[in-house]
């Protein structure tokens, strides 16, 4: 793997703004010390593990002394901060990511070559960081960047779990899931800080004391603890000195043992009790947009809530001490109702620790937190049992019911006075057996803005999920259109077509993506067309390469790249696009010449563990593949491959190569959706529904540049209205009840029957609840308009530019700004 030194070039001292004034030699010689001093190894014995953890050593110790910069300022200015509090962060690789941001990627390519070293290959060393499931967390990790880029001062909290995200792997068709060690190697980029662990107290009991003046005092006691410790991963800014830090709490268990079982002898059972307190953050929940209710799970989102609260104040109190002055420093976003237990944590310990009256802890706690919707989707929306969250939180349980009362007793009863219906309609708690507690609505209630991620997903909420809370809580709800950082999803990800734009457009596009514009000019000009399809014609060879080396699929690099990677959901409908493809293959078995541009259908997507409907899928994906793969009546017009582990690393590779991105879900169930974004920016053309942001990808490409196709949220309402039947459609579309019989034969696992009878059953027997017979004539319509204008190689590739050239707004650099101005009043604060 050591390639031969190359010829050593002249020292380079870097000039670009906010790039570090480091030469190349200087970022040699630190790899080598690294190598020498933190790994114990000499040259001749380094292994590409060693070569990663030394190089990425180097580069932190750059931005270690910016963020100690950065840390200086923020703590001397005593700055308002946003604190983003997520369950999930999707990092990926941070590797490439902190070369760019770091503004040392010349100098360190450089000093790997000359050291016979591959900046890729070292790449390749670096398990993803995986905690979060999908577009949630991802959102959370592009969050990050443009808050450090934007110079925004920012913490994020989280879980440093020990297993991220299962790994995926096939058999026979089957998901099998692995466990994803993520850190067994070591992680140069995270420093512990014990210093700064917190004690979380959970279950025991209430005692209602009454104290001195004769007034209810309640105490919590009993309580069983564990303790937080935290691990900071520095958050580079890009072009800029500025660099934050994701905070992420491992739960410890607490030094107290019991000393009963230590004392008579138990030392291994006092030790191994111990060990309880420490699966809290052992493994990440891998349901995504589904709410499993189990206890571990409130355990989790309580201790890293609790932690990240602790800290927050100790920050605070270091420099203020009048509690009427948080709102002013403290900001806090809650990412999903995950978190949403601060707010009843921040009424705790305002009320009950500091004995505030809680009129002016409620003040307080208003002002503090702000709450993103993430879903629509009534499986999404979390609810947790009464009895169960009584046990666990006995305190909170109280605080909650407190809040529910004067709320429902004042705000709701001087809107409606007298209306119990409302009140029933809009209690934080859901009466029923069990009852229930309602987090979206304790959310709502407790902040000053509730946004959607998407223009259609918030006119949705509004209109829907909280219509009658919008009426009592006028202005409350705002739109903020999600993004994607343009560093990771362009810059790094298609080093290729970034080069391109920036001969075009300059430089200044990874920080501004509006100016990507500029190459509006170029939609029509034959020889940048030439150059855009040259770019895309090398990534498509490398994907092909990938998928050759890992699938053993061969695939053809000229053919249309069909590609759909996402969690798999029903709501998402890949089987939708999987009846694209058996349509296709019928209709080559039924016409030997049928014409057709030749595709490859990618797919990368993980089921939950638990959702046996989605694993159905994944199989029948796999199958069909397998059997048109195979065939070769199938003239390598249709190749399907299915990637197993999707996850953002494997975005980065499937993403730049995609022609055509499938944006697919039924109308008003994707909330907003981002991998929507990230293709159209890397020149993919949207087949896609009116939902999510699709919408305003539509609105910015414009109507030529993108395939809408199917029912739109009226339609869909309309449609269920009037007594929807998936079988009308069957009987009389001889394609989808071809395609759908077929499907129940064993003609995809012979000897097997029924194998996808839960997939076909879904939509015949049980009602199709996303309407896959009611959107697929109109879906295969509109793959016919993309085969027909894939044919014609100008017209594309006008479209594609158009595509690159007009999605500058969805960098998460104009959402963060929005939820700057909007939402948080937070200033940026520049580092010298
Ligand atoms: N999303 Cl509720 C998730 O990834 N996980 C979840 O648990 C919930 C939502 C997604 C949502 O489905 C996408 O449409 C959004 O683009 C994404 O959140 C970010 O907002």
């Amino acid at each position: 793997t050591r390639k031969t030194a190359s010829q050593k070039p002249a020292p380079k001292t870097a000039t670009t703004p906010g790039k570090a004034p480091i030469s190349t030699a200087e970022i040699k010689e630190s790899i080598l010390s690294h190598l020498e001093k933190t790994l114990a190894r000499d040259t001749n014995t380094a292994t590409k593990r060693d070569w990663w953890i030394a190089t990425s050593k180097a580069v932190q110790d750059r931005i270690l002394s910016r963020y100690i910069d950065t840390m200086g300022v923020h703590n001397e200015e005593n700055v308002r901060r946003v604190y983003y509090l997520s369950l999930e962060y999707l990092m990926g690789r941070l590797f490439r990511n902190n070369i760019f941001n770091a503004g040392v990627f010349d100098q360190v390519s450089e000093a790997l070559g000359e050291l016979g070293l591959d900046i890729d290959e070292l790449a390749a060393e670096e398990n993803d960081m995986g905690l979060g499931n999908g577009g949630l967390g991802r959102l959370a990790a592009c969050f990050l960047d443009s808050l450090a880029t934007l110079d925004l001062p920012a913490i994020g909290y989280g879980i440093h779990y020990e297993f991220g995200l299962f790994k995926q792997e096939f058999e026979n068709g089957y998901q099998v899931e692995r466990p994803d060690n993520w850190e067994k190697f070591g992680n140069p980029w995270e420093i512990m800080r014990p210093e700064y662990m917190q004690t979380v107290n959970l279950y025991g009991r209430v005692e209602n004391r009454v104290d001195e003046k004769g007034d209810f005092k309640p105490v919590w006691v009993d309580t069983r603890s564990i303790n937080g410790v935290p691990f900071d991963i520095p958050i580079c800014g890009y072009g800029t000195k500025t660099v934050n830090f994701l905070r992420l709490w491992e739960s410890k268990a607490s030094e107290e043992f019991d000393f009963q079982v230590f004392n008579e002898g138990g030392y291994v059972e006092a030790v191994h009790d111990k060990a309880v307190g420490e699966t809290v953050s052992k493994v990440l929940y891998p349901n995504d947009a589904t709410e499993s209710g189990k206890e571990l799970r409130l355990v989790q989102q309580y201790f890293f809530v609790c932690c990240s609260l602790q800290d927050i104040m100790r920050r605070f109190l270091k420099k203020e001490s009048d509690w009427s002055e948080f709102p002013s420093k403290v900001a806090i976003q809650l990412n999903d109702t995950h978190p949403a237990v601060a707010t009843a944590e921040l009424m705790r310990i305002l009320v009950d620790e500091q004995g505030m009256p809680w009129d002016e802890a409620w003040g307080i706690t208003r002002k503090t937190f702000a709450y993103t919707n993430h879903t629509l989707l009534p499986e999404a929306l979390e609810k947790w049992s009464v009895p169960l969250f009584e046990r666990v939180l006995p305190r909170h349980l109280q605080i909650i019911y407190e809040i529910n009362r004067r709320f429902l007793e004042e705000e709701v009863e001087a809107m409606w006075p007298g209306d119990s219906g409302k009140k029933s309609e809009l209690s934080i708690i859901e009466e029923g057996e069990p009852k229930m507690i309602r987090m979206a609505y304790l959310s709502v209630v407790a902040s000053h803005a509730v946004n959607g991620v998407a223009a259609l997903h918030t006119q949705l909420l509004r209109d829907y999920l909280f219509n009658s809370f919008d009426n009592l809580y006028p202005g409350k709800f705002q739109n903020k259109t999600n993004g994607i950082t343009p560093r990771r999803w362009l810059l790094a990800c298609n080093p290729e077509l970034a080069k391109l734009v920036t001969g075009k457009v300059g430089e200044d596009w990874p920080k501004h993506l509006d100016e990507l514009k500029g190459l509006e000019a170029f939609a029509e000009d034959p020889d940048f067309q030439k150059e855009y399809l040259a770019v895309k014609h090398t990534k498509k060879e490398q994907l092909a390469a990938f998928i050759e080396k890992n699938m053993g699929i061969t695939v053809n690099p000229s053919a249309l790249f069909d590609t759909q990677v996402k969690r798999l959901h029903e709501y998402k409908r890949q089987h939708l696009n999987l009846l694209h493809i058996l349509t296709l293959y019928h209709r080559i078995l039924h016409n030997p010449d049928y014409d057709m541009v030749p595709r490859v259908f990618v797919f990368a997507a993980k089921a939950a563990p638990g959702y046996y409907l989605a694993k159905n899928i994944i199989r029948a994906i796999n199958k069909v593949g397998e059997k048109i793969n195979n065939d070769p009546r199938v003239k390598d017009r249709i190749k399907v491959a299915f990637l197993p582990n999707y996850g953002v690393t494997l975005a980065e590779k499937i993403i730049p190569a995609a022609d055509l991105s499938e944006q697919i879900s039924t109308a008003g169930k994707e909330a907003s959706g981002t991998g929507n974004m990230k293709f159209a920016l890397n020149g993919a053309l949207t087949i896609g529904t009116l939902d999510g942001a699709n919408v305003e990808i539509g609105e910015e490409v414009g109507d030529d540049n993108i395939f809408i196709f199917g029912l739109e949220v009226e339609d869909v309402e309309s449609l269920r209205a009037s007594g929807y039947n998936p079988w009308d459609y069957y009987n009389s579309n001889a394609e989808l009840k071809a395609v759908l019989d077929w499907l129940q034969s064993d003609a995809f696992t012979p000897g097997e029957s029924g194998a996808f009878q839960p997939l076909v059953d879904s939509i015949l027997k049980n009602g199709d609840p996303f309407l896959v017979c009611a959107d697929y004539a109109a879906y295969i319509e509109a793959q016919e308009k993309v085969d027909a204008a894939f044919r014609d190689r100008e017209r594309w590739a006008k479209m594609a530019i158009l595509n690159t050239a007009r999605v500058g707004k969805f960098s998460s650099d104009r959402t963060i700004r929005e939820y700057a101005d909007e939402i948080w009043d937070l200033p940026s604060v520049p580092v010298k």
